[in-house]
């Protein structure tokens, strides 16, 4: 039922793309996702050149399937990764928290097929002019970095403005989301927060326990001041960083306050002063499963609301 345009663009059984998670998403993540039919992504976030390389050989060893590397703009070293994209001969890029402009020409030449994430009508338009395959909509629900809109206002605004395909991401993490997205004219999905407790995912326990147990509530937007808003599980650096707001702290201070936090949280298991972040759909998100069995029942459960659904009409 959900076979579209996008699974025939990257080479895949589900239209469904896992998001790039700084420091989460590695080649174990990633081939995992691939070998059960969506599109794995490796997340060069912050991390250094050398890492990156390593985790796409080793994804290549897992799997035969395509997988993509998500490359992270804000990162001081994006141009060095996105030479590696090259190099490693990646065959799809996804790009996050930033215009990849500066990069296309040579993605394009070398056979990328490039998707940058996008918060905004104006930059799919933009994107779409400069030749990318397709846009990833993505909403404010999102975990992360985020921009202002919400997923249900601006999905079906990027599918009127582009005619090259759109997915849509944020809060989608069960079929009712996805169902939902489908309807909005998404012709495929990204979803990070639900693989976050994924067996294949190698984040410490005490993250996934966050994830399990939070609730509607239980996420808030910081750092809006420094132009790089990021969406967190709340707790004691969530409350640092709305002190800071508060007192209209300078960049520098909010720099130092959240340097290496999501390393803490990713690695170390810091649920006090690690960054954690996740999406809203995290108080959706109830039980550790394979990768292969999240993807299987997110599709059959999108695919049995719809069928039921237009019994009624
Ligand atoms: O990139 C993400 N999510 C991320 S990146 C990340 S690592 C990080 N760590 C600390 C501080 C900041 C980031 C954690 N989560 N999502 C994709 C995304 N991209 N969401 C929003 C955007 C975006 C925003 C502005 C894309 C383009 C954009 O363009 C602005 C411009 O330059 O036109």
């Amino acid at each position: 039922m959900f076979k579209s345009v996008v699974c025939e663009l990257l080479g895949i059984k589900y239209p469904l793309i896992q998001g790039g998670m700084a420091w989460i998403s590695d080649a174990e993540l990633a081939s995992s996702v691939s070998n059960a039919g969506a599109l794995g992504v490796i997340a060069a976030g912050n991390a250094p050149g050398e890492w990156v390389r390593k985790e796409i050989h080793k994804a290549k060893k897992l799997t035969k399937k395509p997988f993509g590397l998500n490359i992270m703009l804000l990162n001081s070293n994006a141009n060095e990764i996105a030479r590696i994209a090259v190099e490693e001969e990646i065959k799809i890029v996804i790009t996050g928290a930033g215009n990849p402009g500066k990069y296309i020409k040579m993605w394009k030449e070398n056979n990328i097929l490039v998707l940058p994430v996008i918060p905004s009508v104006a930059l799919a338009i933009r994107m779409e002019r400069d030749g990318v395959d397709a846009v990833i909509a993505e909403g404010g629900e999102a975990g992360g970095h985020v921009g202002e809109l919400t997923t249900m206002s601006l999905v079906p605004q990027v599918v009127d403005a582009i005619k090259i395909p759109v997915l849509a991401a944020g809060g989608i993490a069960d079929g009712r989301g996805l169902a939902a997205a489908w309807m909005l004219g998404a012709s495929g999905f990204q979803m990070g927060t639900r693989f976050l407790v994924a067996y294949e995912c190698n984040i410490h326990k005490n993250y996934k326990q966050k994830i399990l147990a939070a609730r509607d509530t239980s996420t808030i937007v910081t750092g809006r001041p420094t132009g790089h808003p990021v969406r967190i599980i709340k707790n004691r650096l969530a409350r640092d960083f709305q002190e800071l707001e508060k007192r209209k702290a300078t960049l520098e201070e909010y720099e130092e306050l959240g340097e290496g936090t999501l390393y803490r949280a990713v690695r170390e298991g810091d649920m006090d002063y690690g960054s954690i972040m996740a999406g809203q759909s995290a108080g959706l998100v109830k039980k550790e499963q394979s990768c292969k069995e999240i993807i299987e029942e997110i599709f059959l459960e999108a695919k049995k609301i719809i069928v039921e659904k237009s019994k009624l009409i």
